[in-house]
């Protein structure tokens, strides 16, 4: 090893004690799970953070369970400075939570904040109860913990806070984790799957820093809140190490209102392998795939020993006027590096899963939701009114509609979806597939089909919104409730707090 290598080490070794003497000072670090997000100098770029996985205590004859603490602390995300923070069992973000289809598990979410919050698991199938929205508020100082069996495939889901009225700035100071269901069919095919290694989370949001480094609120422009600094993982100025030939990356745009149209810089193509709610039925070559807040991607990209490329967002077409959309921007997000050598892993497979589209035939129900800026339907968002009562083990039809000339996207929560037709045509092939969350833009019609299985409850309602989070805190958001036969809504309790 020469001179200037050794040097370039020892500077990188310099980075990253800073980085460790800054988060052992940072407050409310006692329960963090391991290295924190921060920056840890790799040359001109900071080295991604890496969540670890949350770790469980495995049940005998219990759910398996996982600990979850909601807290308060300070973050050292750009040069400028720390700034105050929100995470899961850290100062920023959460852990990764990995659960297996067919398990019970139960997560224990205890709330140190000092006011009240939820956690809502994106794109998971759990009763009502467990489902984390607004009406399983956690008070402060509160333990919530609900319990379900994963019934689903395998999928990049996610989770985050979902408190009436206050979900942007919840998730804007930190709070969100990614949530991997693993299941025997994904395990049997040749895709890369080591976590951290050849498969990394790829949490994007975009945040706005004043010049000592806080973390500051923008006005609020037609979508939300548009921030100039992209963290990835809670990394700004992100670098990724690659050691394979093959990397499996899951993308989450977490953002609170920016789109992301992702790509390489030199616009090599990759493989879309799955989407929200999984696998798709075959992987997708191409060199784009576009993701409004909320939505989950899985990409597999071929890379060769020692180069280095960008992973960008690219501007895009949202369908409405770029002003007040972040459509015209272009980011860079995360730097690939190569090692000189790489491990070579197999091809993507050429069939991924069986997927069966769901037939418009099979539907009884058509319902419609005309989205606006601040309600659904002319309505604004009340706790205490259900909007949609659905009846178990059927299928429906759910037609949405953009009437605005502002960019909005649709998210529903306990089922997943495929979209049946955009603008009366058949979806592309990267919408082909399962979905929970999707884009709408303005003047276009979509539908979507979906059926409801599970546990019926006329008490506790789920939610559909737009997830551009200041949207859905404004009153773009309703509410159903999933009955037997014949069953009736019941009245929705005024509060249901989770107390000590
Ligand atoms: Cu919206």
């Amino acid at each position: 090893m020469d001179r200037r290598a050794l040097l370039k080490l020892t500077v990188a070794g310099l980075g990253a004690g800073a980085t460790a003497l800054l988060s052992g000072c940072a407050e409310d670090s006692t329960a963090a799970d391991g290295p924190q997000p921060g920056r840890d100098s790799a040359g001109d770029r900071n080295r991604l953070h890496v969540p670890p996985l949350v770790e469980s205590s495995p049940g005998a004859g219990q759910p398996r369970t996982f600990d979850l603490i909601v807290q308060a602390g300070r973050s050292a995300i750009v040069p400028a400075g720390e700034t105050d923070t929100w995470g899961y069992n850290g100062t920023q973000l959460g852990p990764t939570l990995r659960v297996r289809r067919g398990e019970q598990v139960r997560v224990n979410v205890r709330n140190t904040l000092g006011e009240a919050t939820s956690v809502h698991w994106h794109g998971m199938h759990v009763p009502a109860t467990a489902d984390g929205g607004p009406h399983q508020s956690i008070d402060p100082g509160a333990t919530w913990s609900p319990v379900w069996t994963v019934d689903q495939p395998a999928a990049t889901l996610w989770y985050h806070p979902h408190p009436h009225g206050q979900t942007e700035a919840h998730v804007y100071r930190g709070l969100s984790g990614m949530l991997i269901v693993d299941d025997d069919d994904e395990a049997r095919l040749a895709l890369p799957r080591t976590y951290g290694v050849d498969d990394i989370p790829v949490i994007v949001q975009d945040k706005t820093f004043d010049e000592t480094g806080r973390l500051i609120d923008t006005t609020h422009v037609g979508t939300g809140m548009l921030g100039d600094t992209i963290l990835v993982n809670g990394t700004a100025g992100a670098q990724f190490t690659a050691t394979s030939d093959r990397v499996r990356m899951r993308l989450l745009n977490a953002s609170t209102a920016r789109s992301y149209a992702f790509g390489f810089a030199d616009d090599r193509e990759f493989d879309l392998i799955a989407t929200d709610g999984g696998l798709l039925a075959a992987p997708l070559r191409t060199a784009r795939i576009t993701l409004t807040p909320g939505e989950r991607a899985e990409i597999i990209v071929s890379l060769t020993g020692g180069e280095q490329v960008m992973f960008r967002s690219y501007p895009q077409d949202l369908g409405a006027s770029g002003a007040g959309t972040g459509a015209d921007d272009m980011f860079d997000v995360l730097r690939l590096d190569a090692a000189a050598g790489l491990r070579s892993s197999p091809p993507t497979p050429d069939r991924l899963t069986r997927l069966d589209r769901l037939p418009a035939s099979a539907a009884r129900t058509t319902r419609r939701f005309e989205i606006n800026l601040d309600r659904i339907n002319d309505e604004k968002m009340d706790m205490s009114r259900v909007d949609q009562v659905v009846t178990m083990n059927t299928t429906e039809i759910w037609e949405v509609a953009n009437t605005t000339r502002t960019p909005h996207n649709f998210h529903v929560h306990g089922v997943r979806f495929q979209i049946l037709t955009i603008d009366g045509q058949d979806p592309p092939a990267e919408l082909a597939g399962w979905k929970d969350t999707v884009y709408t833009p303005p003047g276009i019609p979509l539908r979507l089909i979906m059926r409801f299985t599970g546990s019926t409850d006329p008490v506790t309602p789920y939610m559909y919104h737009c997830h551009m989070l200041w949207h859905e805190d404004i009153g773009m958001m309703g509410q159903f409730v999933i009955v037997a036969p014949g069953e009736q809504a019941a009245t929705i309790p005024t509060a249901e707090h989770q107390h000590d």
